[in-house]
């Protein structure tokens, strides 16, 4: 049974969403409140294996293969929800039911953006195929970190993934899919504005996660 709160934090390449994750945990502890940082695609044995397959990268060096051309966005999409099952099993739902505060640096409105809204699968047909995986799953609280991608490309330029490489129109329909998103379920989804310094970013997210736990 659930007991705890689980937050995913959602936003496009360089958003910020590690940094901030990182000063949220450390706001958190410093209220004695248990909590865990996660992210996607990872986490898990399974999951890690996954992501150096997906991102064609291993411990931050990349993985020479011409998968960038070959690999199907149907695919992409299994192996991201391959390693979303495992996580949600071993990691977020064990944590949940432990109390903690889950602290997720992504998750299934990345797939719907990236898979459903950019490789053109079909926002609807994403959501519909990964409530299968998910279930009851649903995160309490998504914030998602807007920014126009040139900025956030800037702030990870020297470290671009398989993904991240990918060029600008796919970037700006990344964040497009997350507006769209934010529409469709605005009580769980917060928007926030990444372009500004990351202390302005931390007040707005601690004001929306205030509201949930306080
Ligand atoms: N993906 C998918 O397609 N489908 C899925 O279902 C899932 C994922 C789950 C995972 O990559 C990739 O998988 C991702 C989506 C796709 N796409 N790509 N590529 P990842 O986990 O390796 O990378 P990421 O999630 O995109 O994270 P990131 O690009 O490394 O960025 P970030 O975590 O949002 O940002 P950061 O590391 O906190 O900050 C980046 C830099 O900016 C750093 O130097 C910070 O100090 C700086 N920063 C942060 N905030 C600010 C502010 N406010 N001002 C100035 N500078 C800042």
């Amino acid at each position: 049974m659930k007991k705890g709160f689980f937050i995913t934090f959602e936003g496009g390449e360089g958003s910020g969403k590690t940094a901030l994750i990182g000063s949220i945990k450390k706001y958190l502890e410093s209220r004695k409140l248990d909590c865990i940082v996660t992210r996607e695609p990872g986490s898990t044995k399974l999951g890690e294996h996954l992501r150096e397959i997906v991102l064609q990268e291993k411990k931050g060096k990349k993985i020479s293969s011409n998968l960038s051309k070959t690999l199907d966005p149907k695919a992409e999409l299994c192996l991201f929800l391959a390693s979303r099952a495992q996580h949600i099993k071993e990691v977020i739902l064990p944590s949940l039911e432990k109390n903690n505060i889950v602290l997720c640096d992504r998750y299934n409105d990345s797939s719907i953006a990236y898979q459903g809204h950019a490789r053109d699968l079909g926002i609807d047909k994403v959501i519909e195929f990964s409530s299968f995986i998910i279930e009851d799953a649903i995160p309490d609280l998504t914030i998602y970190l807007d920014i126009d991608p040139k900025i956030g490309l800037s702030r990870v330029q020297s470290k671009l993934d398989r993904i991240e490489s990918e060029k600008m129109e796919f970037h700006k329909k990344i964040r497009d899919g997350f507006h769209i998103l934010a529409k469709k379920f605005p009580k769980r989804i917060k928007i926030i504005d990444a372009s500004v310094s990351k202390e302005d970013v931390f007040k707005e997210a601690i004001k929306n996660i205030s509201k949930l736990i306080d």
